[in-house]
């Protein structure tokens, strides 16, 4: 009889690795890793100040989901550096098992038919959120990363809400599949039972238990090597990746990391750059001294300031990290400059009741030239417009003549190349309109 090779034909998946208990380990590996992804990149997304108007509010429709957001601290000073760190980097991690995971299910993407029961046939559905979410936040977070922003719109959107898709219907599938799953994989440990791993004792088995080969091919590795391969793909992710998130001979491991072993050169300025003034049009012409001024504005009207201004007023210093939201970080650089809360008072602000801040760079386009930051940002002692790092004046790719430093911040709310600042109010509190 000739074989009918449909992918829908029980005959067509042929690898003997394929089995509920492969999958079940895998499934339990995603289950300890996902959420501390997903409660990192909640925290990242709170530590955008996402509710700050006109710049950081591009999700005004979160509604619900954005019921959990608080003011992120200032402290620890590295917050930002850990909790992203540990999002991008176990998020690459998990690449090799989510695939794995795919892979060890797919004969049951075409099983036909595709449900006996109703409560099948919405559990398939649920399947789609679930294995689209999950390949839509891992696809946009490492495009993201990559510094490739492909996809329309704002990026924090479209992650953000696929998230609360991807972990809706995780939830679900780990609600009906978990016990199971947990089922499978003491199973190998304790007395044999049935047909050990096929599955075939399970109730609703041929639905659960229907990716193991029914005509398995000869065995190229045993379900353990596979596992193996498996997790030493996510070693090797690892080790790749982490390093971008240290200096010195560390960050040269970080082989995969777009930005994580660029040369930033020696000096007080060698550290992680991410745009260069030059690739976004920065000119030494309009940050030479006799051109370039800070605009203040606040209650006392619009201030403006030279570079030798700022530096007459009372400097400060403060060690702090540069921590992208790809994941990157530096260790504590010593900027050194004026407190944002000196410059609020300048505006008008009285002591003691500073406001948020809307920081825009002289940089005439591109998606970081304007940053919010909120009033406890503002207030920290050591959140700085820094004039100079390590003990000499900016360099230009660093932000000259001034820049933004906020401790516990993510990079992207330290505005290089400032020319104004207005303090005001620009919370939800007095918006009105939500
Ligand atoms: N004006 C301006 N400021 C900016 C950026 C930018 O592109 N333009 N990039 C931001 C981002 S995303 C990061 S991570 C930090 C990087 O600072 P560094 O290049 O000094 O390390 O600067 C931030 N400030
Ligand atoms: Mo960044």
């Amino acid at each position: 009889m000739r074989d009918l090779t449909l992918p829908s034909s029980p005959t067509f998946w042929r690898s003997p690795v394929r089995g509920t208990r492969f999958t079940s380990l895998l499934g339990l590996a995603l289950l300890v890793g996902i959420p501390v992804v997903f409660a990192t990149g909640l925290l990242s997304y709170a530590a955008y100040n996402p509710d700050l108007s006109p710049v950081n509010d591009q999700t005004p429709d979160k509604g619900l989901l954005g019921g959990y957001l608080f003011p992120w601290p200032t402290d620890p000073h590295w917050l930002y550096r850990l909790t992203q760190g540990v999002h991008v980097t176990l998020g690459i991690t998990l690449v090799p098992v989510l695939l794995a995971k795919l892979w060890s299910v797919i004969p049951r993407l075409f099983a036909v038919p595709p449900a006996r029961t109703l409560a099948r046939a919405l559990e398939r559905l649920s399947l789609l959120a679930l294995v689209g979410g999950g390949l839509f936040v891992f696809a946009t977070g490492i495009l993201n990363i990559q510094l490739d922003y492909l996809f329309p719109g704002s990026f924090y959107r479209l992650h953000f809400y696929g998230a609360w898709v991807f972990v809706a219907a995780l939830a679900l599938h780990v609600a009906l599949r978990l016990p199971a799953a947990l089922r499978a994989v003491r199973r190998r440990g304790g007395p044999p039972e049935g047909g050990a791993d096929s599955g075939a004792s399970d109730p609703g088995a041929s639905d659960a238990g229907a990716s193991d080969a029914l005509r398995p091919a000869a065995p190229t590795t045993s379900r353990r090597g596979a596992l193996w391969f498996v997790g030493a793909g996510s070693l090797l992710l690892l080790g790749t990746t982490a390093g971008r998130s240290f200096d010195g001979p560390l960050r040269a491991t970080a082989l995969l990391a777009p930005h994580g072993w660029a040369e930033p050169g020696d000096g007080p300025g060698g550290f992680q750059i991410n745009k260069t003034a030059a690739s976004v049009g920065v000119t030494p012409e309009e940050t030479a001294a006799e051109v370039w001024r800070l605009a203040l504005v606040g209650p006392a009207g619009t201030v403006r300031l030279s570079r030798s201004d700022l530096a007459a007023l009372p400097q400060h210093t403060a060690a702090l990290p540069i921590a992208c939201v790809e994941g990157w970080s530096t260790s504590d650089q010593r900027w050194r400059g004026v407190r944002l809360r000196d410059l609020a008072g300048l505006a008008g602000h009285e002591e003691g009741s500073v406001p948020d801040v809307l920081v825009t760079s002289l940089q005439r386009s591109g998606a970081f030239r304007r940053a919010a930051l909120r009033a406890n940002q503002v207030a920290d002692p050591r959140s700085l417009l820094a004039l100079e790092v390590n003990g000499a004046p900016l360099t230009p790719d660093h932000g000259f003549p001034a820049r933004v430093i906020v401790p516990a911040a993510p990079g992207v709310l330290n505005t290089k190349w400032v020319a104004r600042m207005e303090f005001r109010q620009l919370s939800a509190r007095d918006g009105g309109d939500r």
